[in-house]
């Protein structure tokens, strides 16, 4: 641990807040981000973790418009959905705020106000395409047309979705406004561009001399921006949304996201402590770490440290960007825009406890290296083999045997044989390991190592066979017993950084109040005659059914999207309201047992805004469903009812509810839904075929 620094800054990509938080997104920042975090407090250091919403940009402004709503209401919605799913997963920032706040704003502006005043600048005109009728300029996104290397309509100003190329404005042939339809005219337009080209001297010098320890990918593409010249870039746009210019005469002008967002680190560590920020600013011995994704990699080793340097006053750099490449679902790139996603929020209510196995399975295969695969496999795979067969089963073997021949009680290690020593020999070795790895921003490798912890744990309780020297050895199995002990306060500490849930139930179980770091390695945290607490299971086994589930939840996705593709309609016209899924035979229709059936009882699922827990007679039984229409129908209306179910869904668990079967509802477009009953009252258990 390299101790010359006081002072740990650690910030996580601001997200957009034009959609929720995804797989891709925390493997690639927030898990590593908030290991690091956990792992550097545990140690004592003095940390601030930093992050909050991205509320700016060109797209936010795009969802607004399809939804018919102001730009706020959308940033509204989406802060509140990532906020509470990140605390929800654990993950431990000291302010999670937001880019719309008041202090940003002013934040922001002082700081583009600065640079402006000191001439750090350049103004210039140019020319870009404007809509006469909704009187505005327009952005890359607004503009659409016919790609002029693959020849597909709907083309954006900025890419061609169907070939994947970058294209500029200018290039689209048939260039249409996706606010009016019209065709767009030239006009001059002035903007303010950092002048890049003038820091590429300094910043060659600070990165490819100073810092060739950053990873590989980092440094290759810094490299490959600098060895390619760099360009002044405009730090302002013609838009409505955002910073405005604090400049006499730049009405309508917004400060470009790029240039905004990075502040907001600033700004929401002066709200977090508006009279000590600047010495986590400002001071030499603050270690300012930044974690995102390859494709913020520019913004974040050459604009922002180019901005920073432009200001002065002291402002340091970053020691260090740990970027990662990108996480797969199930062999295809992530998608917001086609639905392409396991999204977090969805994750935690269908999921409900298993907040580490995907903190666990998205830091075994993080993308740190090169792009990986995230699949529905091996993520139950790694779950029941991993967690539960090994780390799970061997602290839940050691405790029980404790309860079974030392009433709970740790027994005390008399006299240890060499197997003995060999297994306590091996713990601060792999200490030492997941320490340099953690601060070498080698989460997986991390990991691995504290699970090697644990299959030794395992491994030499099954070598070692404590149950059958029970009768003849007591004095051995207690050495057994303590030794195995020891190694479970161990993974409890290891594990902390990662799998916090589960260390903090691993904790309660073990009676144990420590998780200092610097406890880790130490044999006997658990003195002899300490008192356990009953085991609990640390991780449950997933059946097949509920990735059988996640599954078909994506085939569905990836149908409704092949229909969408096929559609070849010009994106100026709105999208169908749900397209049409793939054909089916009517045997597929006739496996749904589809029937009436009777609320009899209704009630809200605690700590959910969507969910009512339904007590159903079927007509064949009376069964509980969790139905996702709290929204729409509130407890006492839905009593009595008489609805239609699937009812030989297989069943899940929701919130720790099991629920069998699913109520058939009819959704509008615009999401409202209601629920489809039969003409007239009707037996209960009438099949609808
Ligand atoms: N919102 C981009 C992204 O989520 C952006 C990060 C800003 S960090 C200052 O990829
Ligand atoms: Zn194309």
């Amino acid at each position: 641990m390299n101790s010359n620094f006081k002072r740990h800054l650690i910030t996580a990509a601001l997200p957009y807040a034009n959609g929720a938080v995804h797989i891709g997104h925390l493997a690639g920042v927030y898990i590593p981000a908030d290991i690091y975090a956990r792992y550097l407090r545990m140690r004592g250091e003095d940390v601030r973790f930093i992050c909050g919403s991205d509320e700016h940009g060109v797209p936010i402004t795009i969802k607004a418009k399809q939804n018919n709503c102001t730009p706020q209401e959308i940033v509204d919605k989406y802060h509140l959905i990532i906020k509470d799913s990140f605390e929800r997963l654990g993950i431990s920032f000291d302010i999670y705020s937001r880019t719309s706040s008041a202090i940003h704003h002013k934040t922001a502006s002082e700081f583009f106000k600065k640079l402006y005043t000191e001439g750090k600048f350049i103004e210039k005109e140019s020319e870009q395409y404007y809509d006469e009728q909704a009187k505005q300029f327009l952005a890359d996104r607004y503009i659409c047309g016919t790609c002029p290397k693959c020849l597909a309509e709907g083309a954006y100003g900025d890419q061609c979705e169907k070939c994947g190329s970058t294209l500029s404005p200018t290039e689209l042939i048939n260039p249409k406004s996706t606010l009016s339809g019209n065709i767009p005219v030239m006009k001059s337009t002035s903007h303010w561009y950092l002048p890049l080209d003038q820091y590429e001297p300094w910043l060659k010098e600070w990165i490819l001399e100073g810092h060739k320890e950053w990873k590989v990918n980092v440094y290759g593409q810094c490299k490959s921006w600098l060895d390619g010249g760099l360009q002044p870039r405009a730090v302002s746009r013609d838009l409505d949304w955002g910073v405005p210019v604090p400049v006499d005469g730049a009405a309508g002008k917004v400060l470009y996201v790029w240039f905004d967002a990075p502040i907001g680190y600033i700004s929401n560590t002066i709200e977090l402590m508006p009279n000590d920020w600047e010495s986590w600013w400002k001071s030499e011995d603050t270690k300012l770490v930044h974690f995102i994704g390859k494709d913020n990699i520019v913004f974040h080793c050459i604009v922002f440290p180019a901005m920073l340097k432009a200001y002065g006053d002291g402002y340091i750099l970053p020691e260090n960007v740990p970027a990662n490449e990108f996480l797969n679902l199930e062999g295809n790139k992530i998608s917001t825009s086609r639905n392409w996603a396991v999204w977090l929020h969805e994750y935690l209510d269908e999921f409900p406890g298993k907040e580490d196995v995907l903190r666990y399975v998205l830091c075994a295969n993080a993308p740190e290296t090169k792009d990986n695969d995230f699949t529905w496999k091996d993520f139950q795979t790694r779950n029941n083999s991993e967690l539960v067969g090994i780390f799970g089963n061997f602290v839940n073997r050691a405790v029980v045997l404790t309860h079974k021949y030392f009433e709970g009680e740790t027994p005390a290690a008399l006299n240890c044989l060499a197997i003995d020593d060999e297994v306590l020999a091996q713990i601060p070795i792999l200490k030492k390991s997941i320490e340099d790895n953690l601060e070498n921003y080698k989460f997986r490798e991390a990991l691995r190592e504290a699970m090697n912890l644990a299959r030794l744990g395992n491994k030499y309780l099954t070598d070692t066979e404590p149950w059958k020297v029970a009768k003849t050895d007591p004095e051995r199995v207690a050495t057994i017993l303590n030794i195995s002990l020891q190694i479970c306060a161990n993974l409890a500490i290891a594990f902390e950084p990662i799998l916090p849930h589960t260390t903090k139930k691993l904790r309660y179980i073990l009676n144990m109040k420590t998780s200092r770091w610097e406890e880790f390695g130490n044999i006997s945290i658990l003195h002899p005659g300490h008192k356990l607490n009953e085991a609990t299971l640390l991780f449950e086994k997933i059946e097949d059914s509920e990735i059988e589930f996640q599954i078909a939840k994506l085939q569905a996705t990836k149908s409704a999207n092949e229909v969408q593709q096929a559609d070849t309609s010009p994106s100026t016209t709105p999208p169908p309201a749900e397209p049409l899924k793939i054909e089916c035979t009517y045997d597929q229709f006739s496996q749904m047992d589809i029937r009436t059936a009777t609320v009899l009882e209704a009630e809200r699922v605690p700590k959910t805004d969507k969910l009512l827990k339904l007590t159903i007679d079927t007509g064949l039984d009376i069964r509980t469903i969790v139905s996702g229409i709290a929204e729409y129908y509130s407890p006492e209306v839905m009593v009595g009812k008489q609805i239609c179910i699937l009812a030989n869904l297989a069943p899940r668990k929701i919130k720790g509810i099991e629920s069998k079967g699913m109520i058939l509802m009819a959704k509008e477009e615009n999401g409202k839904m209601k629920i489809v009953s039969p003409e007239e009252r009707l037996e209960n258990g009438s099949t609808i075929s």
